[in-house]
């Protein structure tokens, strides 16, 4: 075990009492992130590990490389310094993500989306050494930035930029010697991202020992063997495509791991065929983008495929089943920890209108009221959990902690849930995205969902915008087929008939021809709040 001494500054353990408990329990076991890799490259070597473009790498030399690498940030890194990731989904990117855990370095989970304000604050905020990117990608020079960020940046010593040529972007930072010791568990191994659509994301330091238990718990669930084939859709550091189970999931079940370089439906269709992806995760808009696109017979390798990231329609969800003919499994999780998932033998009724149960029973679940008293069985309130892979803080951030937890070491989620008597949750909105309308509050996705089953919507969403009178009034954001045609009375009759609350009926509707996404891809309320207060989008009153 490499001494890299106390935990990693301005990250918060776990009271002892607690980590005790789950190493007890076998929760917590000692195995590192970057130890999977060892015992896959004894275990079956000449299996392929990852797939991107036409390059393959067996477990066996994926485990070589990473030495290599981790080889090469040791000459030019200390254990626990920050390096900020930003690679889409190629190669390099596991390679890197893997090379960081054994050599002690630690990740900051960047996404390709981020511009100048996010990677100069993950900079700062964690005083990072290093930058690793990509040349150009999706038409933005991202060495560019690094550039300028490197020279306004102290901390900032180091650039590793991978060309877009292909080829190995990372050869000139590879480095021989011995391989490096394991890694300690109990360390911080990366830095998460919290929700990119409120406000500037804060950091999440997770440790080996709680990601992995993550990471093989969610491998488990989702059924992954040496057999199993994750397509990586969505971008490869978000949490969700990373750890839940994704690319580190099936590597850890000794499977093989598809990059896929953009999720349009042609390019990930194209994989799935050609690799017989067995397993993939998609969020709500991307569902449906694929939906619009599939193919009559389905996706003949496709046995599971994973929807999570926001809400999913039950609409949308018998859809997706009909149209793919695989299995469906709602995800809903969050980079601070919990994750609760639809198992894979769950009945109709479970999979398509819940958001699953917790992974393991040492997730402790609480739904509350606003004063924090539990609401009575099935009502909806707030959920506050705790558990063997739930941060007990962010990153440097006391002051944040102080409202994000709470005294007893519970993180409120910020979601309003209902946790039904199967022990299942129904997640019934964001407590921070609620809309309050004269007083009278109304969950956006319960709104969005009617409205997307008027003939003719394709997609909705639903915001809220200052009102004089009411404080907020309700609009709808519709994208639809063909010419905008559709009409107030119209759509007020519809969600009438569906038995919507009067209160909660559109004041307005704008139209928009694709909704904004994060970087994730999830519906961008905020976003969409912006383009409202300075319409350039056509809307009817
Ligand atoms: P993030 O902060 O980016 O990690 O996003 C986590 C948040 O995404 C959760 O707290 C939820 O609000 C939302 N979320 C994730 N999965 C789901 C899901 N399946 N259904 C509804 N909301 C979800
Ligand atoms: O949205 C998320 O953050 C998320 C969704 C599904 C997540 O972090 C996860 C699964 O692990």
């Amino acid at each position: 075990m490499t001494d890299t001494g106390s935990l990693l500054e301005g990250a918060v353990p776990w009271p002892a009492a607690f980590a005790e408990r789950y190493r007890a329990e076998g929760l917590w076991t000692g195995e590192t992130l970057d130890g999977m890799l060892r015992r896959n490259a004894a275990a079956d070597p000449d299996r392929t590990a990852l797939v991107c473009g036409e390059r393959r790498l067996t477990h066996a030399e994926l485990d070589a490389r990473v030495d290599s690498l981790a080889c090469g940030l040791r000459q030019r890194l200390r254990p626990l310094d920050r390096i900020v990731v930003q690679l889409p989904n190629r190669m390099e990117l596991v390679e890197l993500l893997f090379a960081c855990f054994r050599a002690s370095v630690i990740p900051v989970m960047a996404l390709p989306g981020h511009r100048r304000v996010d990677l100069e604050h993950f900079v700062r905020q964690t005083d990072a050494r290093a930058l690793a990117t990509v040349g150009r990608w999706a038409g933005f020079d991202h060495a560019g930035l690094a550039r300028v960020l490197r020279g306004d940046l102290e901390s900032l010593e180091h650039l590793f930029v991978v060309s877009e040529e292909g080829g190995d972007g990372f050869d000139s930072l590879r480095a021989g010697g011995a391989g490096l010791p394991p890694a300690d568990a109990t360390q911080v191994a990366l830095l998460q991202l919290s929700g990119g659509s409120t406000g500037t994301p804060k950091l999440i330091p997770r440790t080996h020992d709680d990601y992995l238990f993550s990471v093989r718990r969610s491998a488990e669930l989702c059924g992954l063997g040496p057999s199993s084939v994750y397509l990586v859709a969505l971008p490869g550091t978000h949490n969700f495509p990373l750890s839940s189970a994704g690319i580190l999931g099936a590597l850890w079940a000794g499977g093989t791991v598809v990059l896929c370089p953009r999720p349009d439906p042609s390019t990930a269709f194209g994989l799935i065929d050609r690799e017989g992806v067995t397993i993939t995760g998609v969020v709500p808009p991307l569902a449906r983008a694929w939906l619009a696109a599939a193919p009559a017979g389905g996706l003949s390798s496709l046995e599971v495929l994973q929807v999570g990231g926001a809400k999913l329609d039950p609409e949308l969800a018998t859809e997706l089943v009909e149209g793919f003919g695989c299995t469906l499994q709602q995800v809903f999780g969050m980079a601070e920890g919990l994750v609760c998932y639809t198992r894979l033998g769950d009945s109709p009724g479970v999979v398509l209108e819940t958001q699953g149960r917790p992974m393991c029973e040492a997730d402790e679940l609480r739904v509350v009221d606003a004063n924090g008293d539990p609401v009575p069985d099935g009502e909806v309130g707030d959920l506050q959990t705790r558990g063997p892979y739930t941060i007990r803080g962010y990153y440097r951030a006391p002051e944040h902690d102080r409202s994000a937890f709470t005294a007893d070491g519970f993180y409120r989620t910020g979601d309003r849930v209902r946790l039904r008597p199967d022990g299942n949750l129904v997640v019934e909105g964001r407590s921070k995205e609620q809309v309050s309308r004269g007083g009278e509050k109304i969950a956006p996705v319960e709104v969005e969902a009617h409205l997307r089953t008027f003939p003719g919507v394709r997609d909705a969403a639903v915001v809220g915008v200052p009102d004089r009178v009411l404080g907020e009034r309700l609009c709808a954001v519709l994208v639809v087929e063909g010419e905008p045609q559709i009409r107030r009375p119209a759509l007020v009759r519809h969600l009438r008939d569906r038995g919507v609350a009067e209160f909660k009926m559109p004041d307005r509707i704008a139209f928009v021809d694709a909704l904004p996404t994060t970087k994730v891809g999830k519906t961008d309320r905020r976003a969409l709040e912006r383009q409202l207060r300075h319409p350039a989008t056509g809307g009817t009153p």
